[in-house]
């Protein structure tokens, strides 16, 4: 057995009520054996061993109270996965369904993400399984001052800087900092998403969305295509979904679909970006209000997607960009994407294909961008925060955004070329995991057995 199918084997039968990280140590570890077959020190070093354990990590009670006085009771985590590189940094997801095997899938591959990335941050993931959802903002207030009196022992400006995820918005970043702030009396950039007069970035709302599609670019300028004039289908309608249309848009491009938790809108005109953000980023709507205000979308409430698939695959795109959540895209999805022409994916949610998903997109040899490439664009920009709080100063949109847009044809670049140096020209599954992963891991051996 190679090295790294005996690590995965050892983690499968320790971790087996963890799915989602197994997951997603499968997928990077499935890549990494012609690094270690080229060099034997990183097995010498058990580096698989190490890097797949978390630095450290804390769980917490949270305990807040509703609006009708009732008490409420929650669970929260942080995973500090690897500072090899730099100080920790990653979001924080408030959704019901968040749970340790969820956050360690997510802080395993924020470790190699933010490596791509090219700049000084280590791999973190934290959240509770609240639900924002019905809350009103008092409650979402009450919720985060109390998930701070914990979390703040753990963070600091050079220690972990936790940022937005699902459900973590500028909304909770406010919260949370004032909470911080409070607590603490100091004043630093502790977490990133910040509003704009208290030490938030101009671009950070946008980047992640943003940097998913310049991602897109660079892969098919590689492959001699464009943007322009693509038929695009988007999942998800929360920070990502929004500024990947938006962007998709001023490239030529005309995303058809978005999607939430409920349903799915199919808008032949191209997605309205401005009704969209009413309906999501102001009134925290459902999409049935994006269908109100514009009658000619189309809805399909989630009752009625085809089996097994999602509604937004079904429809025949050129490129797709899957920016919801975890396994949003199944076998069959990736199947019927291929089938209908669908020549280019460009992942904005973390892992949203599942393997077979994964390795459906990669035997048709269409360009396709793992998550930690293509939507490295947020923490990257995050980086950029911390970078200005450090300065104390404040860069303009346009600074921001032409560094965004280096760093990602920096990191397509970075994969394109390391896919080459291992024979597997093309394929940026392989090209990222091993470009990340070989940065820290020299570190982790440049710095000892700790
Ligand atoms: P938001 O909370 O802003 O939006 C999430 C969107 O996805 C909503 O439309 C939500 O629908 C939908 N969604 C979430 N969970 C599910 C689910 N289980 N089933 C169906 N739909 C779901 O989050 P973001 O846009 O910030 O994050 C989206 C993805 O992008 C996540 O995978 C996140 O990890 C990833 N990401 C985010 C970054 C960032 O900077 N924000 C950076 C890099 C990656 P509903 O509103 O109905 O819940
Ligand atoms: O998954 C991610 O990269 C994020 N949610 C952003 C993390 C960050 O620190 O900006």
């Amino acid at each position: 057995m190679s090295y790294s199918q005996e690590v995965l084997a050892d983690l499968k039968a320790r971790y087996p009520y963890q799915p989602e990280f197994l997951q997603a140590v499968e997928e990077v570890l499935n890549t990494l054996q012609p690094l270690f077959e080229k060099d034997g020190k990183y097995q010498q070093n058990r580096i698989l061993e190490r890097i797949t354990e978390p630095d450290r990590s804390f769980a917490f009670r949270v305990e807040w109270i509703d609006d009708q006085g009732k008490v409420q009771v929650n669970r929260a985590f942080r995973f500090q996965f690897n500072d090899a590189i730099g100080p920790y940094k990653g979001g924080l997801r408030l959704h019901p369904s968040v749970n340790p095997s969820i956050l360690k899938f997510l802080g395993f591959e924020q470790i190699f993400k933010n490596s791509l990335c090219g700049l000084p941050i280590g791999g973190a993931k934290g959240g509770s399984d609240f639900d924002p959802k019905g809350k009103s903002d008092a409650e979402i207030m009450r919720f985060c001052q109390a998930f701070m009196t914990q979390l703040y022992r753990y963070i600091g400006a050079t220690v972990d800087v936790p940022a937005g995820d699902i459900g973590v918005g500028g909304r909770e970043i406010g919260y949370l900092y004032g909470a911080y702030k409070r607590l603490t009396t100091k004043y630093e950039g502790v977490l990133t998403g910040k509003g704009l007069t208290w030490g938030g970035s101009l671009a950070r709302t946008e980047a992640t969305g943003y940097g998913v599609v310049y991602f897109a670019d660079e892969m098919l300028k590689a492959r001699g295509k464009s943007l322009k004039g693509l038929r695009c289908a988007v999942s998800g309608a929360g920070n990502v979904a929004i500024y990947c249309c938006e962007k998709l848009q001023q490239y030529g491009a005309k995303p058809v679909t978005v999607s939430d938790s409920r349903g799915s809108i199919l808008d032949e005109n191209g997605i309205n970006v401005e009704v969209l953000k009413q309906v999501k980023e102001v009134e925290r709507a459902s999409l049935t209000r994006y269908k109100e205000l514009v009658p000619s979308a189309k809805y399909v409430p989630v009752s009625e997607y085809p089996q097994g698939q999602h509604f937004v695959w079904t429809v025949p795109v050129d490129a797709a960009f899957p920016c919801a959540t975890q396994n949003e895209v199944s076998a069959a999805d990736a199947e019927t994407l291929v089938k209908n022409g669908c020549f280019c994916v460009s992942e904005g949610a973390n892992m949203p294909s599942e393997i077979a998903a994964i390795n459906t997109f990669l035997k048709a040899g269409i360009a396709y961008g793992p998550a930690k490439a293509a939507n490295a664009g947020g923490v990257a920009t995050s980086q950029l925060e911390m970078e200005q709080n450090a300065g104390m100063t404040a860069w303009t949109f346009e600074e921001v955004d032409a560094k965004l847009h280096n760093i990602m044809i920096n990191i397509h670049r970075n994969a394109a070329e390391t896919a080459k140096e291992f024979g597997c020209e093309g394929n940026l599954v392989l090209g990222a995991n091993i470009a990340g992963f070989r940065k820290v891991a020299d570190a982790m051996i440049a710095q000892g057995v700790i």
